[in-house]
């Protein structure tokens, strides 16, 4: 396959969707070759501790050194010994660098992602320093919000990963308009997009659409990507290049 993906949780139930639709897919291709592990196997105690008291004091729980480094010294093993290289720790956390189209991009090229979800007050900061002597890690949250765990997190950034990978989409050309996609339209959010009927309870297409003109049609979209773009994302309009669309204007 030519991505390796390793999670490491308290909740393997809660990566089930990783078996369905488009992972799920990219999987029963061989194109994607996921293990999912209960991190409470590498406890030792009657109880299976994960977690105890922050040193400092302070609300919540932290995650404990040991289980995480067991864990992770034989999910290693194993991965090299069937023959994966270059793992990439994904540590996901509210206070990580953010998860980005280009981050996505970065992560679908490597082969070999390892990721470990944490819930309660994250885990105890020895774990990362001591892997980051090993291999790469990367601290990464998908936005400015506080979830229970890390898992959704996995899920999102696989899915993002995956889509990427050569085939998954079926079609390369698929990515290519993508909202933050590399390319004339980086930066602007995507406009709308109609299929058939031509008309739907009383609302037509843009007649522009149906014009097969492409010269006007890629300006109508780009025109309607910055409308939206100004609407939902403004932050991103500095960012935009207007040099970029004098030149495409004048290619089209
Ligand atoms: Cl990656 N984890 C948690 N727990 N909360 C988050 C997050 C990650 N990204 C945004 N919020």
């Amino acid at each position: 396959p030519s991505l390796r993906l390793d999670a490491l949780t308290i909740f393997p139930e809660y990566l089930d969707p990783l078996h369905v639709s488009l992972v799920g897919k990219a999987r029963a291709r061989g194109q994607l070759d996921v293990h999912v592990h209960d991190l409470r196997d590498w406890t030792y105690d009657r109880h299976n501790t994960v977690d105890d008291t922050p040193y400092g004091g302070g609300p919540g729980m932290v995650m404990k050194t040991e289980p995480w480094g067991d864990a992770l010294d034989e999910v290693l093993a194993d991965g090299y010994e069937a023959g994966a290289r270059e793992p990439v720790l994904v540590v996901p956390t509210p206070s990580g660098r953010p998860f980005t189209q280009q981050l996505a991009v970065e992560l679908s090229a490597r082969p070999w992602l390892i990721f470990t979800p944490a819930r309660y007050e994250g885990i105890d900061r020895r774990v990362m320093e001591e892997y980051a002597t090993r291999l790469p890690v990367y601290e990464v949250s998908i936005g400015d919000y506080v979830l229970a765990g890390g898992e959704a997190a996995v899920l999102v950034i696989t899915e993002a990963v995956a889509r990427l990978l050569p085939g998954v989409l079926g079609n390369a050309e698929s990515h290519r308009d993508d909202s933050f996609a590399p390319g004339a339209m980086a930066d602007l959010l995507e406009g709308p997009v109609y299929t058939k009927p031509p008309s739907w309870r009383g609302r037509g297409i843009p007649d522009v659409l149906l014009s097969g003109h492409h010269g006007r049609i890629a300006r109508w979209r780009r025109d309607e990507a910055l409308a939206r773009t100004v609407a939902h994302r403004p932050d991103l309009i500095a960012r935009c290049d207007p040099a970029a669309f004098d030149k495409k204007d004048r290619e089209t």
